[in-house]
């Protein structure tokens, strides 16, 4: 991974076929594409809904998209597109839609993250997780991509939540162990004191689940040593770890020295302006530092990015060739939650297309 700095020709070299991906952080609910907002309106066509008015006037906005919002804007989006999603049969829409768009941008591996919601009346947080797991199953027979599913616990939302959801995770993972396989500690980062959600994420790794944290989308030097400390399977984002992004040397030798790797999703802090510019962000720390990163698109309806993008974005500007963009894919599958024979069934498979389009 070190040739970081070779010239760039992130072009296909001989085929104009796909590269194949690997996307590991990809939330739900953000990741909805406008044909999705509008299928999921029309789905729920009826007048007096939660997404009517003012909700709706919102959400075309999120389709509008593409524009720049600082991180409390961005929050605000997604109880509008939580509106639309507020029944088991909207979820399952959601995620058939979310699988099939990664599937054609060339993912060939997904774990979407999503946070159980209960609406009275109408869908429990059981409900919520097993109509994703029903879409994913589907998928994973029809579809030439894996998806599984990591259950997010939202740090905005308190204790009880976090609990519900961690025991809800435990749960459906110990019934299907092939689907939800993680949980993620999201949400906004100004919000909830990371202590409080510590003690839960240590039951659920306990119990067999892999842990994804989001960790320094801000700066916060307290809160991202004792989450380093932890030490997660990943975290997400890290944006505010090196020195000159808002951390320090004792975090940034702590990264270093981890072994972890950072899911790294350039748009998102672009627009939600926690990094100045892409040449600007902490990808070049990160590389230059031979830290694993993971390119990754966070939300990609909220962002209008693909995980193609993203890769194509990261290429240009620190000059990535499309080898090293394979050999980041092979590495982001060895970051992966699956199991060891999933995992060589997906690097074969890069291999093979790393073959085919004259990258090894
Ligand atoms: C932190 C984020 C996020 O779970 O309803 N989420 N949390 N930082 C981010 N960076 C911009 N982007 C999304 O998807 C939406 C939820 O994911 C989390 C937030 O909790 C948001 O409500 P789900 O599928």
């Amino acid at each position: 991974m070190n040739e970081s700095k070779a010239i760039c020709c992130f072009l296909p070299s001989r085929s104009t076929e796909k590269m194949e991906m690997a996307e590991l952080h990809a939330h739900l609910n953000g990741s909805l594409s406008s044909r999705t907002l509008h299928a999921l309106r029309q789905l729920q066509n009826s007048s007096d809904s939660e997404a009517s008015g003012d909700s709706w006037k919102k959400c075309e906005a999120i389709i509008n998209h593409g524009n720049e919002r600082t991180l409390d804007e961005c929050f605000q989006l997604f109880s509008v597109v939580h509106s639309l999603t507020s029944t088991p049969t909207a979820v399952s829409k959601a995620t058939d839609d979310v699988i099939e768009e990664f599937e054609e941008d060339g993912v060939i591996y997904l774990e979407l993250r999503s946070t159980p919601r209960c609406i009275d009346g109408v869908m429990t947080k059981e409900q919520y997780v097993e109509a994703i797991v029903k879409s994913i199953r589907k998928a994973n027979i029809s579809r030439n991509i894996l998806t599984k599913l990591i259950v997010s616990v939202d740090r905005q939302r308190g204790l009880t939540e976090a609990e519900e959801n961690v025991l809800l995770a435990v749960d459906m993972h110990s019934k299907y162990p092939d689907i939800v396989v993680g949980i993620d500690l999201s949400g906004h980062p100004c919000k909830g004191n990371i202590e409080d959600f510590l003690p839960l994420l240590e039951n659920a790794r306990s119990s067999g689940l892999k842990l994804s944290l989001h960790c320094a989308e801000v700066p916060n030097v307290d809160e991202v040593e004792k989450i380093l400390k932890f030490e997660p399977h990943r975290i997400g984002h890290g944006t505010c770890i090196h020195p000159n992004f808002g951390g320090s040397e004792k975090l940034w030798n702590m990264l270093s020295k981890s072994g972890l790797a950072v899911e790294v999703c350039l748009t998102s802090n672009l627009k939600t302006k926690t990094i100045e510019g892409y040449e600007k962000s902490h990808l070049g720390p990160l590389l230059e530092q031979n830290i694993p990163v993971i390119l990754s698109t966070d939300d990609k309806g909220v962002f209008a990015t693909t995980l193609s993008e993203e890769c194509r974005i990261a290429a240009e500007t620190f000059s990535l060739t499309r080898m090293w963009m394979c050999e980041a894919m092979l590495q982001s599958v060895s970051y992966t939650f699956t199991t060891e024979d999933e995992k060589n069934k997906l690097v074969h498979s890069i291999h093979k297309f790393m073959n085919s389009s004259g990258c090894s």
